[in-house]
C-alpha cells in the first residue's frame, strides 16, 4: 500500500460540517416524516381524518435542507407537502396531529385550514395559503425585512416545479435577484403536478431560471440528503455574505398519490412508481449510517417502536381534544384588542 492510498479520507458528512449525531438525527427525522405520513394515508381511509395530502418521497430534501439553515432563527415559508421540513424546525407530532384532525389547539389555523398549510409563529413559519406559489413573494419580503434590518438570517421558501410556472415565482425571483435578497427558494421537483407530468409542465430546467434573474440556480438529486445539505448551506452562506439569493431544484419523485382524494393510476402506471420507491432516499440514509458504523438494524427496530408510540400518543392527544366553536370561527380572521 502506498503512502497515498493508506490516507483516510473523512466520511461525506464531516467533510461537510455535520457530527455523527447530527447525521443521525436527520435519519430519524426522515423516518418520523415518513411514518407520520403513512399513518395519516391510514387515518383518512379508516374515516378519521378528512383528507391529507402526502410527501412521500420528498422527506430527504426536505430535512436535509432544514439541517442547513438556522433552525432557531431563520423564516420558513413551506409548502404543503414539507412535513419533514416542519418537523425538522421543531413541530410536534402532536401539533401537525391536531391539524389533521382539524382541532381547535392546531397551532397551524386552529383546524380551520386544510392540513399541511403550515403556520407557526414560535418557530417562524409564515402561515401559507392554497393558492400554490403564493409563498414566494411573502419569502421575498421577509428577506427584504432582513436585509432592511441588517439581520443575518434567511428566508426559505419551497414549492412544486409546476408551481414554478405561475407569475408569483417570476415576480419574486426577479425582485429578490434585483435586490440582491437573502432568501433560497427550493423547488421539489417531484415530476408531477396532479395529473401533468413534468414533460408537460416544462420544456427546460426550472434551475436554469434563475440565470434570467441573476443569480445561481442549482440542480441535485433530492434523494441524496448529503448533496441537498451542502447546496443548502452554500446557498445560506451566500445569502448571509450579502450575495443574494439561489434557486434550488431538487429532484424527486411523489411515491403517492397527489392527494387522498387522487387515483393516480388513472395517469401513470404501476411500473413507474415501482421504479422510483428503489430511488428512495430514506433506506439510502440508513445504508450510509450503517456503513459509517453510526447505526443497526437494532437502532433501526428500536427507532420504529419509538415513532409507533410516538404517533400513538400523538394521535389519542388530537382524537381528544376538542372541535373549534362555531363561535369561535371569526378568531384570528380579524385582529382583535391586544393581538399584533
Ligand atoms: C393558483 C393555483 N392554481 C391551481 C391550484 C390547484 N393545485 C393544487 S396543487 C396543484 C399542483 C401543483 O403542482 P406542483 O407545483 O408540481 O406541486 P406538487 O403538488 O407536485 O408538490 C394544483 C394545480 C392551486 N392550489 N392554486
Ligand atoms: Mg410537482
Amino acid at each position: 500500500m502506498n503512502a497515498k492510498s493508506s490516507i483516510k479520507t473523512a466520511p461525506q458528512h464531516e467533510q461537510l460540517g455535520l457530527s455523527d449525531a447530527e447525521v443521525v438525527d436527520m435519519y430519524r427525522y426522515m423516518l418520523l416524516a415518513r411514518k407520520f405520513d403513512e399513518r395519516n394515508l391510514l387515518l383518512q381511509r379508516a374515516g378519521k381524518i378528512n383528507f391529507h395530502v402526502s410527501g412521500i418521497g420528498q422527506e430527504t430534501a426536505q430535512v436535509a435542507a432544514a439541517f442547513a439553515l438556522d433552525r432557531e432563527r431563520d423564516y420558513f415559508l413551506p409548502y404543503y407537502r414539507d412535513y419533514g421540513f416542519v418537523l425538522s424546525v421543531g413541530m410536534t407530532l402532536k401539533e401537525l396531529m391536531l391539524s389533521a384532525f382539524a382541532k381547535a389547539e392546531d397551532p397551524n389555523s386552529g383546524g380551520r385550514q386544510m392540513p399541511g398549510h403550515f403556520g407557526s409563529k414560535r418557530l417562524r413559519i409564515v402561515t401559507g395559503s392554497s393558492p400554490v406559489t403564493t409563498q414566494v413573494p411573502h419569502a421575498v419580503g421577509f428577506a427584504l425585512a432582513a436585509k432592511m434590518k441588517k439581520q443575518d438570517i434567511v428566508s426559505f421558501v419551497t414549492f412544486g416545479e409546476g408551481s414554478s410556472n405561475q407569475g408569483d415565482f417570476h415576480e419574486g425571483l426577479n425582485f429578490a435577484g434585483v435586490q440582491k435578497l437573502p432568501v433560497i427558494f427550493m423547488c421539489e421537483n417531484n415530476q408531477y403536478a396532479i395529473s401533468v407530468p413534468i414533460k408537460k409542465q416544462l420544456a427546460g430546467k426550472v434551475s436554469d431560471r434563475a440565470l434570467g434573474y441573476g443569480f445561481p440556480g442549482v440542480r441535485v438529486d433530492g434523494n441524496d440528503a448529503l448533496e441537498v445539505y451542502r447546496v443548502v448551506k452554500e446557498a445560506r452562506e451566500r445569502a448571509v455574505r450579502g450575495e443574494g439569493p439561489t434557486l434550488i431544484e431538487a429532484m424527486m419523485y411523489r411515491l403517492s398519490p397527489h392527494s387522498t382524494s387522487d387515483n393516480d393510476l388513472a395517469y401513470r402506471t404501476k411500473e413507474e412508481v415501482d421504479e422510483n420507491w428503489k430511488k428512495d432516499g430514506i433506506p439510502k440514509m440508513k445504508s450510509y449510517l450503517i456503513q459509517h458504523g453510526l447505526w443497526s438494524e437494532e437502532q433501526d427496530e428500536a427507532l420504529h417502536r419509538e415513532i409507533s408510540q410516538q404517533l400513538k400518543d400523538a394521535i389519542e392527544a388530537a382524537e381528544l381534544a376538542p372541535f373549534p366553536k362555531p363561535e369561535d370561527t371569526l378568531l384570528h380572521v380579524y385582529a382583535s384588542e391586544g393581538e399584533e
